[in-house]
């Protein structure tokens, strides 16, 4: 009896979804940082075995919009719990409290009517005389809103510590079916779209406070070619874009310095994924409070 279906990824910004998500396919499909708000988009990552296939639908950090940009996030997280068989409430072992952003998480898996697995992450950050004091605090929050876990089960992805396990509740908690996708279709992103996530990646971590959150990576020129030793090269024109004139100096850096470490950082990764050299070039653009602007937004979404 084969097994397939979907399963979505919500949690708070940080929970490690994104990382969960990496792990259980085997590939970057979703960047990662040590940021809240990493993820924009939801994501597809599937995993097929000869028991199930499973697809994954990592989803951005639940937080309180401050932007259309954030309720264009938060209504991606709110899609998915509607389309999936299967829900997994990621938290963060080390931050087990059940503020707004959980409330709210949990009010909406509770009244999804959807199988929803509790995984608690990061358990190799906390002592494990810990672990049913977390439980026992989610659960009793579920209990409450009138809801409950189909299971329980703390990992670290880190640490590669319980992934079997929840493998195996995922398969049966699945669906009977076909599957869905091909054997070795992994994700829904596309080249251009991961190349765009891996500069905004580098960003995110090159960056100091709100500068890298109010940026957007489009990917303006892709094209292959062949170079003087005969290997395939890459010219790849990138723009970053940012909200204000004040950043845009911050991002290039005193004699490009910034703008010269995320590129340099990006062409890596890059080079790893499309297995070529690549040409990159980064241009910074100010597009004034795009994040405000509804147009634009919606032509993101279309794209994902
Ligand atoms: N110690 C520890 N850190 C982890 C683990 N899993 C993920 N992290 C780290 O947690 C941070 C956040 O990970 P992400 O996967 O980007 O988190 P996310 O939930 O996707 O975050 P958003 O996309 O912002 O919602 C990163 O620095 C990860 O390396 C884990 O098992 N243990
Ligand atoms: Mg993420």
């Amino acid at each position: 009896m084969y097994k397939a279906g979907y399963i979505t990824v919500v949690g708070k910004p940080n929970a490690g979804k994104s990382t969960l998500v990496n792990k259980l396919v085997g590939f970057k499909v979703a960047i990662t940082t040590p940021k809240p708000q990493t993820t924009r988009f939801n994501i597809k990552g599937i995993v097929t075995n000869e028991n199930a296939q499973m697809i994954f639908i990592d989803t951005p950090g639940v937080h309180t919009p401050k932007h259309k940009m954030g309720e264009y996030m938060m209504k991606g997280v709110k899609s998915a719990i509607d389309t999936v068989d299967v829900i997994i409430y990621l938290v963060d072992a080390s931050k087990p409290t059940i503020d707004n952003a959980n409330e709210e998480i949990m009010k909406n898996i509770a009244n999804s009517n959807k199988k929803v697995i509790l995984v608690i992450n990061k358990i190799d950050k906390i002592e494990k005389e810990k672990i049913l004091k977390i439980i026992t605090i989610y659960n009793d929050y579920m209990r409450q809103i009138g809801g409950t876990f189909a299971e329980i089960i703390p990992i670290s992805v880190y640490k590669e510590d319980g992934l079997d396990i929840l493998i195996k509740l995922l398969e049966k908690h699945l669906p009977q079916g076909d599957k869905i996708y091909q054997d070795d279709d992994i994700t829904d992103i596309t080249e251009r779209e991961l190349i765009e996530e891996i500069v905004r990646e580098k960003a995110l971590n090159n960056l100091n406070e709100e500068v890298p959150h109010n940026l957007m990576v489009e990917v303006i020129k892709f094209k292959k070619r062949k170079g003087i030793d005969k290997k395939k090269v890459y010219d790849i024109d990138v723009d970053i874009i940012c909200s204000k004139t004040s950043h845009k100096g911050i991002i290039i850096g005193k004699d490009g310095a910034m703008l010269k470490k995320i590129g340099s950082q990006a062409r890596v990764d890059i080079e790893k994924m499309l297995e070529d050299k690549v040409n990159l070039k980064i241009w910074v653009k100010v597009r004034e409070n795009w994040q405000e602007d509804e147009m634009y937004v919606k032509n993101i979404k279309s794209k994902f």
